[in-house]
């Protein structure tokens, strides 16, 4: 190499670091802002510049072969991407996260074996740190692959993939001695890397224990089991950072990991519920019918007298739920509470952290509303508020607010912490007929006294309330 050659080389290399430091840090700042709504957006900007910038340092590395694969693959993948990002309604979010954490641990699993079978190939024995960075991340990665997308499968209702747990006797102790035996192969590569037969057949076993881990859970685990999957991704792709010594992909991997892995602990507790019990748990399997019987019945209630009540309260809370999602009333909401204010009455928004179907999604969809953020309130903060609340209106919402979750224990909610929407003065539900919820069972609530039903699809209903007030 000539000087100026090694010259431009170095500082190739010195301006590819700097980027992925920059990046770095504005991965960690894009994350610090995605703890807080107000400044989400803001640190999704910080985490896509920074996701720009490391791309654009390793397209000047010197280990870059050529850019025409690198052309295709950004084609093929704008040509996947643009629809995912822009069609896929907000109800279909967790199957498109779960599909995506599926082409990340797809991309780390395959950069894992190119990685190996170059070696092989050039007959260069892999140092055993190497190697065991290396199948750490084909074992995370090819796991997290089938994972995701019988997650994906199963909230998205695919006919070959049941939604239902898939459980049978000894599964667990089953799934315990297939993942024994990667671990097992694993342990022998890093004493004898040149294994190839042991190095292919751990990523087909690693393939087998995704499915299998994830057929035994429920529609309702499955955000959890998204999370913990993208946790697993970011450790795959941290993995692979140790294997070809790339440091952001360590640090990116990592924080992913990391996030991951704090969010699915967040989930499982907003349900109550323990790690164990939602892996291997068969939760949401379907229960012989469970529960008390519940006596008496549902009680309608016409739109105008609805309305007359509600032009009357002083405090009212929102109860938002899927059905708010599936009507996409949330513009009508507002106007409904703007109603209401017009009049002097106080209005608030009951957020359950498992509301709906992915973590914040009615924070999203009322902020696309644009309602105040200061007025929508977590579970513990607005349940104390409920005994003063002249009108609950509960917009498609149901398990979250099922009374059985706190005193039924055949019930398969029971436990989980439910919005105390019983306790409100009178109660207003809104949902097109007598379908049950998430969870498939029936509501007291809706059979209380205090409670009225008006049915209809959320938006029709919501305008129709709010035409009447508008007269009252
Ligand atoms: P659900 O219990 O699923 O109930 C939704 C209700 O909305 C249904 O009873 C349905 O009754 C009604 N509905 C549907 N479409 C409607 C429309 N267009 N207009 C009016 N009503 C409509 O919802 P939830 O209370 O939000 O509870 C969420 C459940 O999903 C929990 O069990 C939770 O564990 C689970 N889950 C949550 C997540 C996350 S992280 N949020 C992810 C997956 C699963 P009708 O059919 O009678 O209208």
């Amino acid at each position: 190499m000539t000087g100026a050659t090694e010259g431009f080389s170095l500082a190739r290399e010195a301006v590819t670091l700097v980027t992925y430091l920059v990046a770095s840090v504005l991965f960690i700042l894009g994350l610090k802002g995605l703890t807080k709504a107000d400044t989400a957006r803001r640190g999704m900007q910080y985490a896509a510049v920074g996701m720009l910038l490391a791309i654009l340092g390793t397209l000047i590395k010197q280990e870059i072969v050529g850019y025409g694969w690198i052309a295709a693959g950004l084609v093929i993948g704008s040509i996947i991407g643009w629809p995912l990002g822009t069609q896929v309604p907000m109800t279909a979010m967790p199957q498109r996260v779960a599909i995506s954490h599926m082409f990340g641990a797809l991309a780390a699993t395959l950069v894992g074996v190119a990685e190996y079978h170059s070696h092989m190939l050039s007959g260069e024995t892999i140092a055993r740190p190497i190697m065991a960075a290396l199948g750490f991340e084909v074992l995370f990665g090819a796991l997290t692959v089938t994972g995701s997308f019988v997650a994906f499968g199963k909230l998205q209702e695919l006919k070959w993939v049941p939604g239902r747990p898939v459980t049978y006797k000894g599964q667990n102790l089953v799934n315990a001695l297939v993942f024994a035996s990667a671990v097992a192969m694993f342990l022998y590569l890093i004493w004898r890397p040149d294994a190839q037969t042991v190095f292919y057949a751990m990523v087909a076993v690693a393939l087998v224990i995704g499915a299998s881990l994830v057929l035994p859970i429920g529609g309702g685990d499955m955000p959890v089991v998204i999370s913990l999957l993208n946790s697993y991704a970011g450790l795959a792709a941290s993995a692979t950072g140790f294997a070809i010594d790339n440091s952001l992909l360590i640090i990116a991997g990592a924080l992913d990991g990391a996030s991951g892995f704090i969010l699915s602990i967040i989930m499982s507790k907003a349900m109550n519920r323990s790690f164990a019990n939602v892996l291997f748990g068969a939760f949401g399997a379907p229960v012989a019918q469970t529960g008390t019987a519940i006596q008496g019945e549902m009680k309608e209630i016409s739109v105008e007298d609805a309305a007359m009540q509600l032009a009357y309260a002083q405090r009212v809370i929102v109860v938002p739920g899927y059905g708010l999602a599936v009507a996409q009333a949330q513009q009508v909401v507002r106007e409904l509470a703007h109603e209401v204010e017009r009049r002097g009455g106080e209005v608030k928004y009951a957020i359950h952290p498992v509301a709906g179907r992915m973590p914040g999604h009615m924070n999203v969809l009322l902020a696309e509303a644009n309602i105040a953020y200061e007025k929508l309130q977590e579970m513990e903060e607005i349940n104390p508020d409920f005994p003063t609340t002249d009108v609950a209106v509960v917009i498609g919402a149901n398990d979250v607010v099922n009374p059985a979750a706190r005193k039924d224990k055949s019930s398969p909610i029971y436990g989980m912490p439910i919005l105390d929407v019983d306790r409100a003065k009178s109660i207003f539900v809104l949902k097109r007929g007598k379908g049950k919820g998430f969870a498939g069972i029936e509501n007291e609530l809706f059979f209380d006294d205090k409670t009225r039903m008006l049915y209809g699809d959320a938006k029709a209903t919501l305008s129709r309330l709010v035409s009447e007030m508008k007269q009252v």
